[in-house]
């Protein structure tokens, strides 16, 4: 085929470097090659081709360091492949094996490898934005000249990710290279039904931000630019947004094919294929000839031969339970702080407060964002006061963007640092919601990456406050293996446990109840101090009855007990929901015979009804009458006073508790 000549302009660079680029994009071309042979002799189970895009990976890839991180997606096997991953290493990835990143849990590109510094895509495309901007947030902080650069097809653009992801790189100034490659189509999706504007490259205008278009089949012009700007933005760190020009020369994956893609269009970019046109280039510069490919080749060959054979070697990976399970969460040995000082009467907030401020002191590597919580302190004042201890690099205004911020707190941990994500209401935890339940729950299992990040959700009701500020959410988050739940009902736990959250390098939702913040005292000692999780507190003592509950719901079943002194009950307030302790339930209900459960959110899917389950499958034969769970309706929370009474189940837990002592 006559393929169209493209300029190339070398600049200042060296023969040896072009003629590195040329090997480093015939690598992933000739494996892709291999893989639709292996795809269509069912070795493989899927492929998502680059065949075409080649430069864009590679030229970005060699314009960085080795430190600094990447975050490709599906079509940049030449991120992997310049970065010299071993290929067995990669094709085992792809056959499930264990020799692969994952262990055989999760496909393809869906890998990071934090010894080449590259952290790969969940499925959901957008939220790796925001994760650049977080792992670009932990270089400046510590003072790093690092720039990290970050992919997407123009079809992840319009998702909200890349906005948050974008405003809060450039209201930061961060040092991302967002690179968007345009390939065409998302799928089947043609760009003009996918965004209405000329070039994408056009909305850096909107974000304040630098950005490019670039020829992306064209090699030298992706190294060349890269590579000057990254030498700037390691300097004077700020984003830019790159959009390369590209085609996607195949299916979205094979098996979809590319019926829908007009002849003529393949024909056009045919002719501009990175490599063959390159490769003209370089004859005519004399670096190379027919022989130097040939040799080219057969050495890349012989190597993906090599590498396929050990990988087909493998055995397949076992299904083992327990260490499926066991990587679910990263091992945290807890350890045991105390405070020796005398206690003070402290309210809720105010030991949340505390034990956020002693943990700042603990952790320098320690961040908190969210909105308003600087200067102005956060809605309920918890951070006030922080941003002179410990100044607005650590204690951050975040604007209005909940996923864009969480996928940012899970880069500051990829990139050695914590975080804690204040939710200015646990009701907004769900426009983040994407990123807690698919990337920082998933991420150890996935590739033994730890997401060292702990939520914050002001949360409940009784407060008056309606349908979007009144939740109590946990369930949304105790159904999703790999995160922890915690839920203080007293200051005391509040301090402890959330030093614990912070200490724990799993993420953690730590639920504060709105209610309680300035309602509840205690005597708090004024160190600092840690508590365990899984350890739930035994309240009250009594044998003829078992009461559980959390959060509101222990003060009122507290305030019920306290006006039925003839009642004997063990109390038991959980602390945290996960890990749950079940033993201390189980004790107490081998006493007692008689369980009720008490839930402030509504009942249906709550974890009343898995304490009540597991209790029926492993305590049957000592209870003396049924279980009860109580919560409230199955509804949205109301406004007013008289509404929201009858929402919450206060008054029917009375009742029913009176119900199963005269059973
Ligand atoms: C949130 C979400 N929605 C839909 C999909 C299904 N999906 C996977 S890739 C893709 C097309 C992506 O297009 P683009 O971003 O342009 O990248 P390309 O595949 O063209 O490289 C779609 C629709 C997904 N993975 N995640």
């Amino acid at each position: 085929m006559e393929y169209q000549r493209m300029e190339y302009q070398r600049k200042d660079i060296d023969n040896n470097t072009l003629l590195n680029l040329y090997k480093r994009m015939l690598k992933p071309r000739m494996i892709e090659e291999k893989m639709l042979i292996l795809l269509r002799q069912g070795k493989i189970s899927k492929w998502f081709s680059g065949i075409g895009q080649e430069a864009i990976s590679v030229g970005v890839t060699s314009a960085m360091t080795a430190e600094e991180y990447i975050l490709p997606m599906h079509r940049n096997l030449g991120v992997f492949t310049t970065r010299e991953i071993p290929l067995h290493r990669l094709f085992s990835q792809w056959q499930g094996k264990a020799g692969g990143f994952t262990k055989g849990r999760d496909r393809s590109f869906h890998f990071g490898t934090q010894e080449y510094k590259i952290v790969g895509m969940i499925s959901h495309l957008g939220p790796q934005l925001g994760v650049a901007d977080g792992i670009a947030l932990a270089d400046v902080l510590q003072n790093r000249e690092r720039i990290t650069a970050v992919f997407t097809g123009e079809g992840g653009t319009s998702e909200g990710d890349f906005h948050e992801a974008l405003n809060i790189a450039s209201v930061w100034q961060l040092p991302v290279l967002f690179c968007i490659e345009n390939n065409g189509y998302g799928l089947s999706t043609p760009t003009s039904e996918q965004y209405n504007c000329e070039n994408l490259a056009d909305r850096g205008i909107g974000y304040g931000m630098e950005s490019y278009t670039i020829d992306g089949n064209n090699i030298l012009d992706v190294y060349s630019k890269v590579g000057e700007l990254g030498q700037r933005m390691r300097k004077k760190p700020g984003p830019v947004l790159l959009e390369f020009k590209t085609f996607r020369m195949r299916g979205h994956e094979e098996a979809s094919g590319t019926k829908y893609v007009p002849d003529a269009l393949m024909e056009e970019w045919g002719t501009m294929d990175p490599i063959a046109n390159y490769e003209s280039f370089l004859k005519e510069e004399g670096l190379l000839d027919n022989i130097k490919i040939d040799l080219q080749k057969a050495e890349i060959e012989s190597e993906i031969n090599e590498h396929l054979q050990f990988a087909f070697g493998e055995h397949e990976v076992d299904f083992v339970e327990s260490d499926e399970l066991s990587d679910v969460y990263k091992a945290f040995a807890y350890t045991e702080a105390r405070s020796n000082n005398a206690g003070e009467k402290i309210r809720l907030v105010d030991a949340v407060s505390q034990g956020l401020r002693q943990s700042m002191e603990q952790h320098d590597n320690l961040v908190i964002m969210g909105q308003d919580i600087a200067g102005y302190g956060g809605v309920f004042k918890v951070t006030e006061g922080f941003v002179d201890a410990f100044g607005t690099s650590r204690v951050r205004n975040t604007p209005i963007c909940e996923s864009g911020i969480v996928a940012a707190a899970m880069g500051l941990s990829i990139n050695g640092m914590k975080a804690v994500v204040e939710m200015q209401f646990a009701d907004f935890a769900s426009s983040g919601f994407n990123p807690i339940v698919n990337y920082l729950a998933k991420s150890h299992y996935r590739w033994g990456e730890k997401a060292d990040v702990v939520i914050r959700m002001p949360c409940g009701g009784d407060v008056g406050a309606g349908p979007f500020h009144s939740q109590t959410n946990e369930a949304w988050f105790t159904k999703t293996p790999g995160l922890k739940v915690a839920y203080p009902a007293f200051p005391f736990d509040a301090k402890g446990l959330l030093a614990t959250a912070i200490n724990d390098p799993n993420p953690v939702l730590f639920f504060e109840h709105k209610g309680l913040y300035r309602s509840v005292y205690q005597e708090v000692p004024t160190g600092y101090y840690t508590l365990p999780f899984g350890k739930a507190a035994l309240l009250k003592e009594g044998h003829e009855i078992t009461i559980v509950s959390y959060g509101a719901g222990v003060h009122w079943a507290l305030e019920i007990l306290g006006n039925h002194p003839e009642i004997k009950a063990d109390l038991i307030d959980l602390r945290t929901l996960m890990p749950l302790d079940m033993t201390s339930i189980y004790t107490s209900i081998e006493k007692t015979g008689k369980l009720i459960i008490l839930q402030e959110d509504s009942l249906f899917g709550g974890i009343s009804s898995d304490i009540s389950a597991l209790v029926m499958e492993n305590r049957f034969e000592y209870l003396d009458g049924p279980i009860k769970r109580v919560g409230s309706l199955e509804m949205p929370i109301p406004f007013s006073k008289r509404l929201e009474n009858g929402y919450l189940p206060k008054e029917r837990f009375v009742v029913a508790l009176k119900e199963l002592l005269a059973y």
